[in-house]
């Protein structure tokens, strides 16, 4: 009976613990653990590849890369699983077509923020892409992969997401 109790008192302790911790980006904790990755975030049904996409505030996505057949539907399930601001931490996706400097993107996209960091100059490089997203919310897309195998890079157009390393590549085979 002892021993339950400690127990209970421990799972409060805990659950007082995130509590508090919750409107705060708390430096270096485990902030992006609200909603658990995906344990298979790529599977295909139908002929449809589904991506269960995340980013979290420590501005990393749960895939660095995935692999699609050339020219088959893609269907991507993107969540935001931080908790900081939309304003401070927003994310999205943004499939680049192939040969696009993204470094270049992104710097463009820096200076479109009232479009949610989606340069309207330069949508032809780009096929597809989520909405910005603050914490917890949750976007889903459709698009057809590229024909031309080859190495598409996806990036995050929020400020300085991808030089902290939030980009990854979808292959296309
Ligand atoms: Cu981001």
């Amino acid at each position: 009976m002892k021993y339950q109790l400690t127990i209970l008192l421990f799972a409060l302790f805990i659950a007082a613990c995130s509590d508090s911790t919750s409107d705060h980006a708390h430096h270096g904790s485990s902030a992006a653990a609200d909603v658990p990755d995906p344990v298979n975030p790529v599977t295909v049904v139908d002929g449809v590849t589904i991506v269960e996409m995340t980013g979290n505030d420590r501005m990393k996505f749960n895939l660095e890369s995935f692999t699609v057949p050339a020219g088959s539907p893609v269907k991507l399930i993107f969540t935001n699983v931080g908790r900081m601001p939309k304003a401070s931490m927003g994310h999205n996706v943004v499939f680049l077509n192939a040969g696009v400097d993204a470094n270049a993107f992104v710097a463009a996209a820096a200076s479109a923020r009232d479009n949610d960091y989606i340069p309207s100059a330069l949508k032809d490089q780009i096929f597809a892409y989520t909405k910005l997203l603050g914490p917890g919310e949750k976007d889903t897309i459709e698009f057809i992969a590229p024909e031309v195998p080859g190495e598409y890079p996806y990036v995050c157009s929020f400020p300085a997401h991808l030089f902290a390393g939030m980009g990854g590549v979808m292959i296309v085979e």
